[in-house]
Parts: structure tokens; C-alpha cells; sequence
């Protein structure tokens, strides 16, 4: 049966894959992200319209629409998100901190709550987080990133407990090292240092995580996948990556 899929950053990286692979399984997309060029490219059919999950008035605009274009929403994933920046908390601005942490989590936050009344009183849903390692482990320069990521896991685990007896599912999908545009935007636009970042190693791509994404949302529906920890094979922490080959 096609399923309304709400994606959040759905113009590169893990949120388009995620968008390609669930469309070929024949379920109904709306996808937002602020570069509104960029998503017209993801996907064939689909709603799409801009949205800034930072400002609480276009995630409203956008979750409206989205409902009225596909009906009431079974699963949101809330992929949106980045990191500014590599430096040390004494050396960061905080520019890049408010940044980050009003990207990666106010602004899920601010989405979520918009949807999830609606699956509360439809009985039915299911909310995605894409977390990362970097909620597991910090590393240097990463201070900011990482509590941004972590503070997911409270967050998805009071709402597992705030919807307890509803039959809305929560998962946490937290990938180590996927190539995107991701260390590009890390990186202010610095392509030489975002392709270091890849180089010499074998890194996850966005259909692993969409893969992922499947698996825990294809479960039967008194199944429940808490967290998926995925990690290139290649990479035993966030600043431990084999490069090389073998
Ligand atoms: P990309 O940079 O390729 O994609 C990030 C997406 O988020 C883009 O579509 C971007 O769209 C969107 N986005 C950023 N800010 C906003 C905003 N304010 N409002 C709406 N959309 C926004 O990177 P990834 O695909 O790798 O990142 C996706 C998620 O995966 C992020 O949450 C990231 O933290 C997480 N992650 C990534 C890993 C990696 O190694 N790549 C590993 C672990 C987790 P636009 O700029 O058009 O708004
Ligand atoms: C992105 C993974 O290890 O670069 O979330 O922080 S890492």
C-alpha cells in the first residue's frame, strides 16, 4: 500500500536517496529543503515545496501543504541537518554553534511537532531520525556537531514514551561516514578538504542509509527498531578511518 513519506533535506546527500528508493516502491513524497532548484531534480512524482526547518513559519507552510498534496503523513523523516565547521570549542564562533544546533535539532523538534499530533490521532506512524556516530562518540572539532546529534537520543526516546499505546514507531538511524555533500558544507565550500575527507577509503553512500531507512519502516508494525548504527567497514570511529585498501 503507497504511504505518504514526508522527507526534510531532500535536495542532496541521504534525504534524495532516501527519495529515490522510496519511490520506487511506489509511495507518495513530499520532500523539502531550502534550495527548491535542487529538489525539482530528486525523484519523479512528488510534492515538493522549499522549506527552512530553522523558521518555524516556512515548517508550518511546508507541513500543511504537504498533507493537503498526499493526505495524512505514515512516516517522517527527519534527515535535514549539517555541520559548520571542525573547530575546537575555545576557537568556534557562535554563529556556527546557533547554526548547527538550530538546524539539527530545534528544527527537527519544530517539525516533529507539527506531524506528530496528526499520527497520534491517526493511530499510525512512523518518525525517523537521522542521528549519526558523532551522537555516539565526540572528536575534536566536533563538540558542537556532536551534542546536536546526541541530544536526539533523549529526544527520540521520550517520544517512544510519550506515544507509548499509540502504535507510533521511533528509530534513530546513525550513520558513520557517508559521502555526501556534507564535509562541502563543513567545509564552507572547500572542495580540496571536503574530497580528503573520502579519499583513499571506502565511505557508506546515501542508498546504504536509505537501505537502512527501508528496513526499519518495512518492519511489521508491532516491530520496532530503536537505533541502527551503521558504519563503513572501513571506519572504527569518527577520526579512526582506514585508507589504503587492503
Ligand atoms: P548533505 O549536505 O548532502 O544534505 C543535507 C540536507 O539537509 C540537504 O538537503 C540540505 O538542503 C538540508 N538542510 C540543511 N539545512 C536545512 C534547513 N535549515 N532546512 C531544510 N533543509 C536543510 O548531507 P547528508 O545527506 O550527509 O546529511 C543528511 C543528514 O545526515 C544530516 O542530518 C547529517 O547530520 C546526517 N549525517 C551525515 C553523515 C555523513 O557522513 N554525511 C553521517 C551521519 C549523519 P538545503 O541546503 O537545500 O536546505
Ligand atoms: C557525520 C559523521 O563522523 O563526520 O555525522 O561526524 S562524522
Amino acid at each position: 500500500m503507497s504511504r505518504h513519506v514526508v522527507i526534510t533535506g531532500a535536495s542532496s546527500g541521504i534525504g534524495a536517496a532516501c527519495a529515490r528508493l522510496f519511490q520506487q516502491r511506489g509511495d507518495r513524497l513530499s520532500l523539502g529543503a531550502r534550495r527548491e532548484d535542487r529538489l525539482q531534480g530528486v525523484a519523479g512524482e512528488a510534492f515538493r515545496q522549499a522549506l527552512d526547518v530553522t523558521k518555524p513559519p516556512s515548517v508550518a507552510r511546508f507541513v500543511t501543504a504537504a498533507v493537503a498534496a498526499n493526505g495524512p503523513i505514515d512516516i517522517l523523516i527527519n534527515n535535514a541537518g549539517l555541520a559548520r565547521g571542525i573547530e575546537k570549542i575555545a576557537e568556534g564562533t557562535g554563529e556556527a554553534w546557533r547554526e548547527m544546533i538550530e538546524t539539527n535539532v530545534l528544527g527537527l523538534l519544530e517539525v516533529t511537532r507539527l506531524v506528530l499530533p496528526h499520527m497520534v490521532q491517526n493511530k499510525r506512524g512512523h518518525v525517523v531520525v537521522i542521528g549519526s556516530i558523532a551522537g555516539h562518540k565526540a572528536y575534536v572539532g566536533g563538540g558542537v556537531y556532536c551534542a546536536s546529534k546526541r541530544a536526539l537520543q533523549p529526544i527520540c526516546e521520550a517520544m517512544r514514551m510519550e506515544t507509548l499505546g499509540t502504535g507510533i514507531r521511533v528509530t534513530s538511524v546513525d550513520p558513520g561516514l557517508v559521502e555526501t555533500e556534507f564535509s562541502l558544507v563543513r567545509f564552507r565550500g572547500d572542495q580540496e578538504r571536503a574530497t580528503k575527507v573520502y579519499h583513499d577509503t571506502r565511505p557508506l553512500t546515501g542508498d546504504d542509509i536509505a537501505e537502512c531507512v527501508l528496513f526499519a519502516v518495512d518492519r511489521p508494525a508491532h516491530v520496532n527498531i530503536d537505533t541502527i548504527v551503521v558504519m563503513p567497514t572501513d571506519q572504527a570511529s569518527p577520526q579512526m578511518v582506514h585508507r589504503g585498501g587492503r
